[in-house]
């Protein structure tokens, strides 16, 4: 018997889980479909001539590599055809995506961060597509952005897709969190980890360093008791680790534990990362591991969401530092 592949998966779990909807097995078949798709271009790294700027800016004002259009063009050419979704948005668009009217209308709301990691795409160090999946409001046709602000509890799928020296999907549909990797020589997403589960302690933080003197109170003490290590009160010494991609830095802590911290500061002061399509879909899969995500002070999935592209500090990973942070914030 072989391993098992995605399709058999979402099969299995649709069967054991019966509000896991035919519809939502599929698109999570689509989106993984393109993430191949994605994968393959980024594979090519120079010689498809498509690394580098595209010339413009998102909507958070930052430079959009090539790569960051492609992506976002793949992954709407992907789902909106389909029947699945009633609408969806991305960190490349200012505004939600309407679903062109030739095409059915769904129960889904899909957002993704189509490449994350951008900064990392043109020195040949891991990147990935993260995407999250919101029910779409009862009697909703043509959702606006207040249908999108949801908060990230009620999301019904996430996952991400690390595009490193193997690709991997990790997805949970709420029955625990899955990896999956792809055997290039068949194209077929195979099943690597079963039951993801995240070590309650660890001796591994992520963050980066060069914020150290715009941290708040809580986040400095956190680190500099971890910096002194078996001489300080955490008595033990701590290592760090910091990709500045989200997906590998996450990635990396759902397979060996660890914290990683991109917190409210000074220079940041709603956080630097998104809400809605990166700290909600990372906070839900880490959560179903058996982890914990807050922004410092609030469990993220109970953010209630006020724009679509709003920041949020993030700390996340192994429970016992989470909550040791969390606990830090609020002495
Ligand atoms: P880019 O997509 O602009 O490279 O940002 C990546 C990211 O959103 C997230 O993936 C990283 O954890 C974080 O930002 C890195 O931020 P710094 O570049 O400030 O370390």
């Amino acid at each position: 018997m072989g391993r098992v592949t995605l399709s058999q998966y979402l099969i299995q779990q649709q069967r054991a889980h019966k509000e896991i909807a035919p519809d939502l097995a599929a698109l999570i078949e689509v989106v993984a479909r393109s993430c191949k798709a994605i994968s393959a271009a980024i594979g090519k790294g120079a010689l498809a001539g498509i690394l580098g700027s595209h010339g413009t800016q998102n909507v958070q004002g930052e430079t959009q590599k090539e790569l960051d259009v492609i992506s976002n063009e793949m992954l709407i050419e992907a789902t909106e055809w389909g029947g699945w979704l009633s609408g969806l948005a991305s960190e490349e668009m200012e505004q939600p995506y309407s679903i062109p009217a030739q095409y059915p209308r769904g129960k889904y709301l899909l957002l993704f961060d189509p490449l994350d990691g951008s900064s990392n795409i043109d020195v040949n160090v891991s990147i990935g597509t993260i995407f999250s999946v919101l029910p779409c409001p009862k009697g909703v046709n043509d959702p606006a952005e207040k249908d999108f602000l949801q908060p990230g509890r009620n999301q019904v799928a996430a996952g991400f897709v690390v595009y490193g020296p193997a690709t991997i999907l990790v997805i949970t549909l709420g029955h625990g969190a899955v990896a999956f990797t792809l055997d290039r020589e068949t194209g077929t997403f195979l099943l690597t980890s079963e039951n993801i589960g995240i070590p309650e302690d660890t001796s591994e933080f992520a963050i980066n360093a060069s914020n150290a003197r715009n941290w708040h109170p809580p986040v400095k003490r956190y680190i500099e008791e971890c910096l002194a290590g078996k001489t300080g009160p955490r008595g033990r010494d701590f290592n760090m680790r910091w990709i500045a991609s989200m997906v590998a830095d996450v990635f990396r802590v759902l397979s060996r534990g660890g914290v990683f911290m991109y917190p409210k500061d000074a220079k940041h002061e709603k956080g630097r990362l998104r809400l809605l399509y990166e700290a909600n879909p990372m906070s839900f899969i880490i959560e179903q591991a058996g982890g914990a995500a807050t922004d410092g002070d609030t469990r993220i999935l109970d953010i209630q969401p006020t724009a679509l592209h709003q920041r949020v500090g993030v700390v996340l990973g192994s429970k016992n530092e989470v909550v040791r942070v969390t606990d830090y914030h609020r002495e």
